[in-house]
């Protein structure tokens, strides 16, 4: 095989064992890598049922076949495995040089099951696996650990590892690496943390090989210098997502207070441009000429690395206006390993809850010493900070009184950054996402904000659909950023160029698509064996909030969306993906995405149509 490695490391902390698996051309050409690898390997191999928490749970780190090679924005890995959150399957998406290391160790993904007797960092290096013993490194931050297990292998090791908040089972502790990559917002972290595992060290020396090398190397050229000529690529450098605040504010769609507004009376003081003002640098992901983590001091006067999101869940989601705290608390996200936005999320429900006097404890918006004490009690699971460590779902169950109508979350995984009381189409790509409300299999709210946001139309499930296709089944399979594509308009012609070049097959779109739907079939396939007869479609309804309580403030003051105009939409998005009208995949519908062996195992758990 060119492109793919064709090799699996399978590892068992249990057992202190290690071994390399061959897989065949037939698995890469059916799920490309990534995501598509993350989902066969559970659905084949993850006995249903499993606690998430469990030694039997599979920790998967997976690459894709472009992954290493010097093409723009290929310095990314997936982390997936059965999420603690959500009970469904959980991925996420970090730019790291364990991506690069992983590669060139010679394997395509690294499966991790079993849990260590005593905490371990698991070296691989080249084609050898050693287990260190971790009790050093048990108890520091993600940053001092990294900073650690370099001074020890060298600055060139890939290294991703965990923080207190991963060691502590916190259900949205991500996997961090390189002070401010973070990915695997469903628990990812909690996962590793569960194994006794505190780091994973890729060391590699070996050369990936492409199917025509020269062509490879001469369009990797090509490609960088592609990027550099986009129109957008200099104000990119300058503020990378930030300006997305500025955007969300005027288009009423910035979360506000736990979201129950879209317009933030400090906007101004939070986005892009205040940002400026105050960067040190820019950081990126291998791979990558567009590096858009932009640097800034803090509060605290530390570094500390801004994103849209990260900005808007810690700052106007829980009442915070200055812009240097709201970075404070970022940082201290990243070296606890605590995803932004669930914490965020956790953090507003945890303020309105106490105003509405449903809990003794006393929280108010934007204050910034308490909420940072806060974001270490959930960390360390201290007091009422280990109710909120169970996300905002399980939190509210615990509190009962109602709290359910303000947490904001669909099938347990807490919102992204996009307010959508007027926002149906981005309401539902939330509600049909792959692993809970995440934004980034269909960030659909920039189309629906230009083309008419009231209605519930045929052409918004269209859309929804497509943007699922090509950026939660292709880029999260093929495991490339997306934001060359989506931020600068670097034409989609360069992947199927790319993936010749290093593969030798001939790829179309119409194909790439056509995996996209078997994979993505495949992970709804994956959630209703979990859940088995107690699935239903009211997994798949977004928060009630943005049905109940219309906004207040802002241009669209007044707006709330239509619960029977959404279940219709909903149920012509099942329509179109042949899915029943419970959300479940037909039998026809899998077989005709060559996975007749699936619709026979899901018959087993629900009756399919
Ligand atoms: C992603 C989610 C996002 S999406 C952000 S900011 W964004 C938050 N970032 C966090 C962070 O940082 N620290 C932290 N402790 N928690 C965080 N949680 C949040 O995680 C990220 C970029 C970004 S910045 C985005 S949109 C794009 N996402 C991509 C994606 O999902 N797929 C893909 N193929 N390409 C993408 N490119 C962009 O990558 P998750 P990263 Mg991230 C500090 O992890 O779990 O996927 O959730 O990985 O390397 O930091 O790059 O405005
Ligand atoms: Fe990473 Fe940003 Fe580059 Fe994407 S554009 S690869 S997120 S640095």
């Amino acid at each position: 095989m060119y492109g793919w490695n064709g090799v699996f490391l399978q590892v068992n902390l249990s057992k202190n064992k290690a071994v390399a698996e061959t897989y065949n051309a037939s698995l890469a050409l059916n799920f490309l890598g990534g995501r598509g690898f993350a989902i066969k390997i559970l659905w084949d191999k993850l006995k249903p049922g499993t606690d998430p928490l469990s030694p039997d749970n599979k920790l998967i780190f997976a690459a894709g076949p472009l992954t290493g090679f010097g093409v723009p924005n290929s310095g990314k890995l997936v982390v997936a495995a059965k999420s603690p959150l959500t009970g469904g399957y959980g991925d996420g998406n970090i730019g790291t040089y364990a991506a690069v290391q992983m590669r060139k160790a010679g394997f395509d993904a690294v499966i991790i099951e079993g849990k260590a007797e005593v905490p371990v960092v698991l070296r691989i290096k080249d084609k050898v696996a050693e287990f260190v013993d971790a009790k050093d490194f048990w108890g520091l931050n993600s940053f001092e650990t990294e900073a650690q297990l370099h001074n020890l292998y060298g600055r060139s090791a890939g290294i991703v590892s965990i923080g207190p908040a991963g060691e502590h089972l916190v259900k949205f502790a991500t996997v961090v690496s390189q002070e401010g990559r973070a990915g695997g917002r469903p628990g990812m972290g909690a996962v590793m943390g569960s194994k006794n595992l505190k780091a994973v060290v890729f060391e590699g020396s070996g050369d990936l090989s492409a199917a025509d090398p020269k062509d490879m190397k001469a369009l990797g050229t090509d490609g960088y210098r592609e990027v550099l000529t986009k129109p957008n690529y200099p104000f990119w450098k300058r503020q990378g997502t930030m300006s997305t605040i500025e955007w969300s504010q005027e288009n009423s769609a910035l979360p506000t207070c736990n979201f129950s507004e879209s317009v933030f009376d400090k906007a101004d003081k939070l986005g892009g441009f205040a940002m400026e003002k105050i960067k040190v640098a820019n950081r990126g992901c291998p791979q990558c000429n567009m590096t858009c983590g932009n640097v800034v001091k803090d509060s605290e006067k530390k570094d500390a690395e801004l994103d849209y999101e990260n900005v808007v869940m810690l700052g106007s989601n829980i009442g915070v206006g200055n812009l240097k705290q709201a970075a404070a608390l970022n940082r201290m996200a990243d070296e606890l390993g605590l995803d932004t936005i669930s914490l965020g999320n956790v953090i507003g429900f945890a303020i309105e809850t106490s105003q509405r006097k449903r809990i003794l404890e006393k929280y108010h918006w934007g204050k910034y010493r308490e909420l940072k004490m806060l974001v270490e009690d959930i960390a360390y699971r201290r007091g009422f900070g280990d109710i909120l460590a169970e996300g905002v779902q399980a939190a509210a169950a615990k509190i009962g009184h109602g709290a359910a109508d303000w947490a904001m979350h669909v099938k347990g995984l807490e919102i992204s950054a996009y307010d959508c009381h007027a926002a149906p189409a981005m309401a539902l790509a939330y509600a049909t996402s792959s692993i809970g409300a995440h934004h980034k299999d269909a960030w659909v709210i920039g189309w629906e904000i230009q083309f008419g946001r009231s209605s519930y139309s045929d052409e918004k499930v269209e859309k929804v659909i497509d943007f699922q296709r090509l950026r939660g089944g292709v880029f999260e399979s093929l495991v490339l950023c997306r934001f060359p594509l989506v931020e600068l308009g670097f034409e989609l012609e360069w992947y199927l160029k790319f993936l010749r070049a290093a593969t030798g097959t001939e790829l179309s779109w119409p194909a790439l698509n056509y995996i996209a739907d078997r994979i993505l079939s495949l992970i709804r396939a994956f959630w209703i064996r979990e859940y088995g007869k107690n699935w239903t479609s009211e997994m798949d309804m977004p928060p009630l909030r943005w049905f109940k309580e219309p906004l207040t403030q802002g241009p669209l003051k007044g707006a709330k969306l239509d619960s029977e105009k959404f279940s219709a939409m909903l149920q012509n998005y099942y329509k179109k993906r042949g899915w029943d009208q419970r959300g479940i995949p037909k039998k026809a519908t899998l077989t005709k995405l060559g996975m007749s062996t699936v619709a026979k195992e899901l018959g087993k758990y629900v009756e399919l149509s």
